[in-house]
């Protein structure tokens, strides 16, 4: 046993240089979930032989929530070790080790700080959004010389919870790679009735399985993904859009259920204004295309939405005059003008001029 752990220790300082140069995650960064880089040494040998688990908190600053509970335990009936150690094996990493023949688990749990590792507080991180700024999945950076699972465990409150599992695949080279699990990925946990609601966190978890004997796992990343902002190339107007029929990202466009074609279209977008679904029209199109090619529209989803809507009931060419105190205009206009100061640059994206 104890020569298992001197040999990992020499393979860990020999690795440790190399481990150095491994490029990180391609995708940007969302929220930091634990980085590792200090936490409690914890060890499980010895009698009283067969199930063992001890608990405990870290208070660190930066790992969500401000503290991580941890709960190492041992399965198998027998004496054996097992270790969690923080930094020891690899910098910045929190390192699993069982001896040969010894099996067990270790839980991380983010709950906020509780002071309590053998209670999930599932409201603990207080309705965290983790979607916000386009977060859309997890990343677990890890290794493990026989192979190993991680489930994930995202709790919205006691009863709404969902899990994912990552299979970390043998690897006696110890070559730490990022895993990553998409939100969408996740299912209802067992001891949930409903999903949990990404956008509104109150603990994760995260259980490493250790059922195989003699098993090394180290991870040293755990966070979020989000997806790069908008790189907004710029908004068009519909003279822009009509002139130049080569920059459409489309050859048809649906406005209100229908579908036109950049022709059909652009015809439409040149007619008159005294009937005023030409005028929303052309907006909507030119709004559309405009977040077609890559446009932030965080700002005018729900008026494109709405517009939509309005287009449906008053599709192009139906006559909807302005002026009378009934006519429909008086709902099409304001989204008409949102959708105007958009295509003009004048919101949430610049002008492609
Ligand atoms: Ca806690
Ligand atoms: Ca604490
Ligand atoms: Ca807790």
């Amino acid at each position: 046993m104890k020569k298992t752990i001197h040999l990992l220790a020499i393979i860990a300082l020999a690795i440790t240089m190399l481990t150095l140069f491994i490029a990180p995650a391609q995708a940007a960064t969302g929220a930091v979930v634990d980085t590792f880089e200090t936490g409690s040494f914890i060890s499980i040998i010895g009698t009283p032989t067969g199930f063992q688990s001890i608990a405990a908190t870290d208070d660190v600053a930066g790992v969500l929530g401000g503290e991580r509970d941890i709960v190492l335990t041992r399965n198998s009936a027998n004496n054996g070790a097992v270790h969690l150690d923080f930094g020891l094996s690899f910098p910045g990493t929190v390192s699993y080790a069982s001896g040969s023949s010894v099996t067990g688990s270790l839980l991380l749990t983010y709950d906020g700080d509780d002071n309590d590792a053998s209670n999930l507080n599932s409201i603990g991180l207080g309705g965290l959004d983790l979607t916000s700024g386009g977060g859309y999945a997890f990343a677990l950076g890890g290794v493990s010389d026989l192979g190993a699972s991680a489930t994930l465990t995202v709790y919205s409150n006691s009863t709404s919870c969902s899990s994912a599992s990552i299979a970390i695949p043998a690897d006696p080279s110890y070559t730490f790679a990022i895993f990553q699990v998409d939100f969408t990925s996740f299912s209802t946990a067992s001891g949930c009735t409903s999903p949990a609601n990404f956008a509104n966190v109150g603990a994760i978890t995260l259980l490493i399985d250790g059922s195989t004997p003699a098993v090394d796992i180290s991870v040293d990343l755990f966070e979020t993904v989000a997806n790069p902002p908008p790189t907004n190339p710029g908004t068009g107007t519909p003279g822009y859009w009509k002139n130049h029929p080569e920059a459409w990202p489309v050859d048809v466009i649906t406005i209100g259920g229908r579908t036109y074609t950049k022709e059909e279209a652009i015809a439409y977008i040149n007619g008159g204004d005294k009937d005023k679904t030409y005028t929303l029209f052309r907006a909507l199109v030119s709004a559309k295309l405009n977040v077609l090619i890559g446009n932030d529209s965080s700002c005018v989803a729900d008026v494109i939405a709405a517009a939509d809507d309005w287009m449906a009931v008053y599709p192009v060419g139906s006559n909807v005059r302005a002026g009378k105190p009934n006519s429909p205009w008086r709902v099409g206009e304001p989204l008409y003008i949102t959708l105007d100061k958009y295509n003009n640059g004048l919101l949430c994206a610049p002008h492609r001029n």
